[in-house]
């Protein structure tokens, strides 16, 4: 089994359902269980900021998917949801990010990981934190000091 962590997002038609369903969907995933959920966020737009917030979480699953396995199932979810890739960093009804795999470094043409963005987001930075404050990155550097450098402006601790 390894442990991956899966961001969560979504700002477009109740997001807040979007990602609490998502997540009841993520604990449905096969050869996976989820071992931790963190609060849900909302959070200003990263990107144009002509959209509306963002709610954003973080969950823990282990799994003995691979990480293209789960790439695809994430992809699965993200589609029922109504997912329609339109502009780049616009509007979406459901992101699922694998954040990351374990302690493995992944580059393929579709799947990065650990996620390029984790180091700087405070919307995945703070959940992430929340549900694994002792993480250790694979490049060796404790998810605390990535903490350190970012502020929680625009992020709310939410429950609906
Ligand atoms: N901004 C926030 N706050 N949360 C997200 O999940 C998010 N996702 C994105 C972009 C458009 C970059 N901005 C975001 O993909």
């Amino acid at each position: 089994m390894i442990t991956t962590y899966i961001a969560l997002g979504s700002n477009l038609d109740n997001p807040y359902q979007h990602v609490q369903q998502a997540s009841l969907e993520l604990a449905q995933l096969k050869q996976s269980f989820v071992v931790a959920s963190s609060s849900l966020y909302k959070s200003s737009p990263m990107g144009p900021l002509d959209q509306d917030d963002f709610i954003n979480a973080v969950v823990a699953v282990n799994t003995t998917l691979t990480p293209q396995e789960l790439l695809t199932q994430l992809q699965t979810l993200e589609h029922t949801h109504g997912r329609q890739r339109t502009r780049h960093w616009g509007p979406r009804t459901l992101d699922l990010d694998i954040l990351l795999y374990g302690n493995e470094c992944i580059k393929t043409t579709d799947l990065t990981i650990p996620h390029p963005g984790l180091h700087q987001r405070n919307f995945v930075l703070i959940p992430l934190s929340e549900i694994a404050p002792e993480l250790i990155l694979p490049n060796g550097i404790a998810l605390k000091t990535y903490l350190e450098t970012v502020d929680n402006a625009g992020l709310v601790p939410t429950s609906n």
